[in-house]
């Protein structure tokens, strides 16, 4: 891989996306590698939470960008046709970052901007550093957000605020990014990782299939209306009930025993 770095130790994938000369700017080569490793970790048992963050930039700042966008440098002369190829192609990473069955959080160390706020909201979760700045500058640059981000961030963030980000080019910090539902969490930027890490060991360490399945529900629920949405909650709920970590967790704590061994997955 030209452009992204992967570590997994402790059932967490860390994953970089390191252009250190464009911030970390995605290309059509770096989708295309995303979208092939995010397939072998959704493949891979032993992860169960993926850490997304930006690389340093050339001077070695960890905290300078997270993703600075779509590389403009590309799209800059791309057809009608082109561009639409480029959109669905980004689609696919961007689907598996949101319906993969492990857990997503977006580390966001810098600059989110364009592709790369668009890249956070596939996410499950976004934890920012204090120095992350978020925006969709896109319609300054005569495009739209061609990422998902005109649906992701309406969602997320209601459609009126969504409606203002988009139209104004406005960036706003992590706090105003806090504010508005957009992060939910923002820490010092040295601490970044180690948060991430610490809310991703937390979650690995629940029942890994169960969770999986609350994803898929809160997913698939989210566009649905609430009696067909319940329902398929039903369902999913019925599914967990038959499985190893079921018995497991429910024994556990029934005897009283802190330790559960998990399997399912
Ligand atoms: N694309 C390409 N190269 C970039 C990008 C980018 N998005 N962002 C930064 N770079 C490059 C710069 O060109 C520069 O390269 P070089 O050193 O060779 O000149 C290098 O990264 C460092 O950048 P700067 O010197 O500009 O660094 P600064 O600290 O001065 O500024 C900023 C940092 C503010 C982040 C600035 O770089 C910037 O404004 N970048 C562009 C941000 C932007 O507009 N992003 C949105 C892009 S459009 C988009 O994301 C559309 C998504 C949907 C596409 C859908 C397709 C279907």
């Amino acid at each position: 891989m030209n452009n992204l770095k992967l570590e997994i130790s402790d059932q967490i994938a860390v994953l970089q996306i390191a252009r250190p000369a464009a911030l970390n700017a995605l290309n059509s080569e770096t989708l295309k590698e995303l979208n092939e490793c995010l397939t072998e970790i959704e493949a891979n048992d032993d992860v169960k939470v993926l850490i997304l963050t930006g690389g340093p930039d050339k001077k070695d700042n960890p905290f300078k960008s997270f993703v600075a966008g779509a590389d403009i440098s590309e799209m800059v002369n791309m057809s009608a046709a082109e561009a639409r190829k480029f959109g669905m192609e980004a689609a696919k990473p961007f689907f598996k970052l949101m319906e993969m069955r492990q857990v997503t959080i977006a580390a966001v160390n810098g600059f989110a901007l364009g592709g790369g706020c668009e890249i956070a909201m596939a996410c499950d979760i976004r934890i920012a550093s204090e120095n992350a700045t978020f925006g969709q500058p896109e319609v300054g640059l005569g495009i739209i957000p061609g990422f998902g981000g005109t649906q992701r961030l309406a969602r997320l963030v209601g459609m009126g605020r969504a409606k203002e980000l988009i139209f104004t080019c406005d960036s706003i910090d992590a706090n105003e990014a806090y504010r508005i539902g957009l992060v939910n969490k923002v820490v010092p930027a040295e601490e970044l990782m180690d948060t991430a890490k610490k809310m991703a060991g937390k979650i690995a360490k629940n029942a890994s299939y169960a969770v999986s399945i609350a994803k898929a529900a809160i997913n698939n629920g989210y566009d649905m209306d609430i009696h067909n949405a319940v329902e398929m909650e039903a369902n999913l709920f019925g599914l967990t009930n038959a499985t190893h970590d079921k018995t497991e967790g429910m024994t556990a704590f029934l005897e009283r025993r802190p330790e559960k061994n998990f399997t399912d997955f």
